[in-house]
């Protein structure tokens, strides 16, 4: 489905679009037209970024309120390598604000489109590249793909400032060959993306390339298809329950508003149920996937939305194969590496689903037998990023259950294997996948019954038997009020149950007990590399499950605007410097959450879907159960 109504809103006399619809076509190109006019679109300039400023959220809720659409460039000359940070009005058409960035303390720009051939172009002109392919049997380097990889920062002289990459190669004898199944180990080669040639190669060891094919398209490799599954059909004949206006969604009480942007993929905004706020901003805005193994790619972490942008590769999605049932699609509008509008089509996936049982008793007394079935609203992306694709999912319950996950597949990074390596496992013949962690950064902007919130972490625990608790049976909760940004950097605790409750500290419920909504995290790991690695200087984000945060319109992104080899200390640790109050204030919560993945070879040559997440469940913000008045699916369903 077009979404119609937002690009009719640049029609005359339409209403004005909403403040925190996406950008569209129309916009961008007129955003380009005013960077134009201010002479920062000379010839070599790309745009590594181009999105939506969003205002900051008091000029959003102030009644009446219409503030000025604003857009956001990071823009890089690719002769220079001077990269910019430019902020532009719609309104005015000016340019509001341009900074220039020191690379050497700002970091670069992310991976630009153009960087993939770029790179490949210039690792195959280069003659010791060539020649430490030739020493390994690969002397056509048409059937070399180059693999630009962002290089992170380990303070050495000769990479300081300069735009580059590491490049990893792998075989493509055919084609159609998975390339990711013949790696060419040993050999690194660092290019400068402005300079345009390779300044270092590291040729560290040589080992055969392993021969076996990953084509799970191909019948000799994957075999017959089966033809034993039967269909299943999803079908609502009366449609879907839930209406989107444009961007705004609403569903069973639930209503929001749905953003997309290039960087940080989806993004929810507004989020209340029965017209109460709980979110007023929703996203994942940033991942890292550091890799394990400490030999020659030691520098192997990406951060894939600050780096690479997520967003930008979120994939088309294919009615009847990706998505399944009644679904309402949304196209997403990004700009390519020219600032011009690159549509994709169904990028976002709007639907329901039954979800088993809501809740169901009979009773041995009144004799009653009543079930109710569950179902959950669902919103959607799917993104490719290099070897790995990631579906970021957000589920909106009928009892106010909201639940984020993230389903993790796509092709695992490969490396040689010697059969000996603790830090990669063996998943083909001499081939490994080394060992990574995917740590996702969520922003949750709360506002559970208005701005004032407050975030409680809450452990369970039994006690010690006593004169209050003389059999030992004793069970309770430990409240702790996190009362300053220093306090709220926290980690999980599976062992006691830990869960964190964001309360409103002007709105109680019918008991008198402060409203709230509890994150329940999944408690894996968080970042496992040294603290005083140049990863845990990056990502610093991921060194906590929880940080909370006063809002500030300027915090946006865990590992801070520019994640492109900083040098580290931006993002969460930086926020929260200043140890604000946080206590019954305007407050963001952050969560760091994802899977330690020591692959399994079940998972070669393509992986079936992992999941991650976490959930966020009314506690106490409805006086009880909201399903009640939720009717039987079916006449036949009440006995008793
Ligand atoms: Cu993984």
């Amino acid at each position: 489905m077009t979404d119609t109504a937002v690009s009719a809103a640049h029609a005359p006399g339409a209403l004005p679009v909403h403040p925190l619809a996406p950008v569209t076509g129309a916009e961008f190109l007129a955003g380009r037209q005013v960077l134009a006019a201010a002479g920062l679109l000379a010839e070599p300039v790309r745009f590594a970024y181009y999105g939506l400023e969003e205002p900051p959220k008091g000029e959003v809720l102030a009644a009446g309120a219409a503030p000025e659409r604003r857009l956001r460039a990071f823009l890089i000359d690719i002769s220079t390598g001077e990269s910019s940070d430019v902020v532009l009005s719609l309104a005015t058409g000016q340019v509001v604000s341009r900074r220039v960035l020191d690379p050497r303390a700002d970091g670069q720009l992310p991976i630009i489109d153009g960087d993939f051939a770029a790179a490949e172009e210039i690792v195959r002109a280069d003659p010791g590249w060539r020649a430490a392919m030739a020493r390994r049997g690969l002397t056509d380097v048409t059937k070399i793909r180059a693999c630009p990889l962002t290089a992170g920062w380990f303070g050495v002289a000769e990479e300081a400032g300069r735009r580059m990459v590491r490049v990893l190669a792998f075989v493509q004898a055919r084609e159609h060959d998975l390339a990711w199944a013949h790696p060419v180990d040993g050999l690194s080669a660092y290019v400068d993306l402005i300079e345009k040639r390779v300044f270092r190669l590291v040729d560290e060891f040589e080992a055969d390339v392993p021969a076996e094919s990953g084509d799970y398209d191909d019948p000799a490799v994957r075999g017959p298809h089966r033809d034993t599954l039967r269909p299943i059909e999803i079908t609502q004949p009366q449609g879907p329950s839930f209406t989107l206006d444009g961007h705004r969604l609403e569903w069973q009480g639930w209503s929001m508003r749905i953003g997309f942007d290039a960087r940080e993929g989806l993004t929810l905004h507004q989020v209340g149920i029965f017209g109460r706020p709980v979110l007023y901003r929703a996203a994942v805005p940033e991942m890292v996937v550091p890799y394990g193994d400490p030999r020659f790619r030691y520098w192997q972490a990406y951060f894939d939305s600050g780096e690479y942008l997520v967003g930008k590769f979120a994939n088309s999605l294919e009615l009847g194969c990706d998505c399944l049932g009644d679904i309402t699609y949304l196209d997403a509008t990004v700009a390519d590496d020219f600032g011009e509008p690159k549509v994709i089509r169904n990028a976002i996936c709007i639907h329901e689903e039954d979800y088993g049982i809501l809740w169901k008793h009979t009773d041995i007394f009144n004799g009653s037998a009543q079930s109710r079935r569950q179902r959950r609203l669902v919103v959607s992306f799917f993104t490719t990023v290099g070897n790995y694709d990631y579906g970021f999912y957000w589920y909106f319950y009928l009892d106010g259950t909201i639940e984020c996950e993230i389903k993790l597949t796509g092709v695992l990074f490969t490396a040689a294997h010697d059969g000996a390596n603790p830090h990669s496992t063996q998943v083909a013949p001499g081939l490994g996948a080394p060992a990574h962690q995917h740590l996702f950064g969520a922003r949750l902007d709360m506002t559970v019954d208005g701005l004032a919130n407050a975030v409680e972490e809450v452990d369970v625990s039994g006690r010690p038997a006593g004169p209050d608790n003389p059999h030992g049976n004793a069970l309770v909760q430990e409240v702790t009020r996190l009362r300053t940004e220093g306090e709220a950097g926290r980690r999980c605790d599976a062992s006691r149950g830990r869960t964190w409750r964001v309360i409103s500290t002007e709105e109680v419920n019918r008991f008198g007990v402060p409203v709230s909504y509890t994150l329940y995290p999944e408690a894996a790991p968080a970042l496992l590399a040294d603290p005083g690695s140049s990863l845990a200087a990056r990502a610093g984000f991921a060194a906590n499950h929880l940080w909370v945060t006063q809002y500030d319109p300027a915090q946006r992104y865990p590992a801070g605007d520019f994640v492109n080899q900083h040098p580290g200390g931006a993002g969460l640790p930086a926020f929260v410097a200043g140890d604000r109050d946080i206590d019954g204030t305007d407050i963001v919560v952050w969560h760091t959450f994802g899977p330690t993945h020591f692959p399994r070879p079940e998972e070669w040559p393509v992986m079936p879907v992992a999941r991650c997440g976490f959930t966020l469940k009314p506690t106490g913000f409805f006086g009880r159960n909201p399903t009640l008045d939720v009717p039987p699916p079916g006449a036949h369903c009440s006995g008793g």
